[in-house]
């Protein structure tokens, strides 16, 4: 093996063990969130949930880049500038698409989530897939609040951002 295949199989092996997201030491990453301005209030929401995961992780607060696109489409574009920019160690894309509002729903979601696992791989920067795909606004609302049993998905984006800019710079 060369030591950088030894050192990826060694990180992921580490990655195999439970997380333990209290554990993880964010202190020194930089974590760029790109949120849309669709759906503003129901996004907002759960860029609340991902500061707060992101600074249960120890990540300072003035470590956290916010930059808001206008919707879902233009996110992956977003994240790619970002990534490239090598200003952050991890990015967040959070949105909402819900299908009643749109008849461009599956071709929006299609090209988002491909195009965000594209940046990823091509860029080598982890890009987390923060975006709710949902029927109607009662799914999204139980997806982006902790409130009447919901959960809000953006505290566990902004854990796993954390978790894969650890688990890149100990591979890299
Ligand atoms: C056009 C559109 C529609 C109909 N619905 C949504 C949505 O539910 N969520 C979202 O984030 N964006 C939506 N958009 C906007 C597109 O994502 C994009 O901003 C425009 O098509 C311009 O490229």
């Amino acid at each position: 093996q060369s030591s950088s295949t030894s050192s990826v199989v060694t990180a992921l092996r580490a990655a195999e063990s439970e997380v333990n997201f209290g554990e993880l030491d964010g202190s020194d990453l930089r974590i760029g969130v790109l949120r849309t301005r669709w759906n503003d209030e129901h996004v907002s929401n759960l860029v609340e949930g991902i500061k707060a995961g992101v600074t249960e992780c120890k990540v300072p607060s003035e470590n956290i880049f916010i930059k808001e696109v206008p919707g879902a489409y233009e996110l992956p574009y977003a994240a790619k500038l970002l990534a490239m920019s090598g200003t952050v160690d991890a990015i967040i894309c959070a949105g909402v698409l819900i299908k009643g509002e749109t008849l461009h729903f599956e071709y929006i979601s299609d090209a988002v989530t491909k195009g965000i696992m594209d940046v990823n791989l091509a860029t080598m920067t982890p890009v987390v897939y923060g975006v709710l795909n949902c029927l109607d606004e009662e799914q999204v609302v139980k997806r982006s609040s902790n409130e009447n049993g919901g959960h809000n998905h953006g505290e566990d984006w902004g854990k796993t951002a954390v978790e894969m800019a650890i688990m890149r710079a100990e591979a890299l």
